[in-house]
């Protein structure tokens, strides 16, 4: 299975998170793609294919957001990374002031993913390794590996938030429909829901968009991925969210795989993108599922059992110690 990954997706590098009141280490760090790229095997860095892809998904104002966010933090005479800490509520204006601290709220849905100098380029990078993945499978292969890192499932067409700016599997879905083919699946299995991409393809029918996560009754982002969330206009329908309970096993998780797998294949996609999280790991240190060493290759031979071109994102996932096996065991199965 050919893998991609570029140095570049380091440079993303924040130093500390809001985490229950206090401050903690960044748990999304530059080490897990090291992590996962000790394990997995070779990976090939991504062409370039410049910014419209990325565009296709992700508003213009957005972008130029990420693109200066950090130079307008240190025009601010901000030291530090770059972090919001005012939102406009639900039904504000969106208004524009030109105020960096404005614009963080604004453009943003958290307190735990901040910008750094090399967020952009970072984020750049990342989403071409999840279009060369698309690429590779648009080609004939039957799955590929985006290496990313930061996830990006999180990340609205407007908005960053969940360690997550760019929105890859999204952009990835998206190039695929711009090249030829006329419907995808998303299947979702970080431990957290992937509200960016429920957001992104809400009102569509061409993207049938299946989460398990935790539920977010208990667990960020506690504001999406209810049981009742399935899309809407052209699109009612074609989201379907499977919310688990805190504890979950590996017989649990099969069982709601098993639904999401069903309706996956009655949508008949011609391609599969998944949103691969290893978070849903035991020992995970900010979620909390159940699932063991050897569960990941279970996982991975039922979604491949589906036969389908599959293109495997990076989300999630911050055991440093056993992310790199969880994963390779997942992709083993491809
Ligand atoms: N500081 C992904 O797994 N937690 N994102 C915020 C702890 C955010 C996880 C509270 C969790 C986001 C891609
Ligand atoms: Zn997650």
């Amino acid at each position: 299975m050919q893998i991609f990954f570029d140095d570049r997706q380091c440079l993303h590098d924040p130093k500390r998170e809001l985490h229950n009141g206090d401050w903690t280490d960044y748990f999304e760090s530059a080490s897990r793609a090291r992590a996962i790229g000790s394990t997995v095997g070779k990976a090939d860095a991504p062409g370039d294919f410049g910014e419209a892809p990325i565009a296709s998904v992700h508003s213009p104002e957005y972008i130029q957001f990420l693109k200066t966010a950090m130079t307008r933090w240190r025009e601010a005479g901000r030291s530090g990374d770059a972090i919001g800490y005012v939102w406009p509520v639900v039904r504000r204006r969106a208004l524009q002031f030109g105020r960096i601290d404005a614009d963080l709220g604004q453009y943003s849905m958290d307190a735990s993913t901040p910008l750094t100098e090399g967020t952009w380029e970072a984020a750049y990078w990342n989403a071409q390794c999840a279009i060369a993945a698309a690429n590779t499978v648009l080609s004939g292969d039957k799955s590929a590996f985006a290496l990313c890192r930061p996830p990006g499932h999180h990340a609205g067409r407007d908005y960053l938030g969940g360690y997550c700016y760019l929105n890859n599997v999204a952009i990835a879905a998206q190039h695929a429909l711009d090249n030829g083919r006329k419907r995808v699946a998303i299947l979702d299995v970080d431990y957290h829901h992937g509200n960016g991409t429920q957001d992104i393809f809400w009102d569509r029918g061409d993207v049938l968009f299946a989460s398990l996560h935790a539920d977010p009754a208990t667990d960020f982002p506690f504001y999406w991925g209810h049981a009742d969330e399935q899309g809407e206009g052209a699109g009612a329908g074609s989201t379907m969210n499977y919310p688990l309970p805190r504890g979950t096993k590996i017989a649990g998780y099969q069982e709601a795989l098993r639904k999401a797998l069903e309706r996956i294949e009655q949508f008949k996609p011609e391609m599969l993108l998944i949103s691969f999280g290893a978070d849903t790991f035991s020992q995970d240190p900010i979620s909390h599922f159940e699932l063991q060493a050897g569960d990941y290759s279970l996982i991975g031979s039922d979604i491949a059992a589906l036969g389908l071109p599959s293109v495997i994102v990076m989300e999630g996932g911050y055991d440093l110690e056993t992310l790199g096996q969880n994963t390779a065991e997942f992709l083993s199965a491809f």
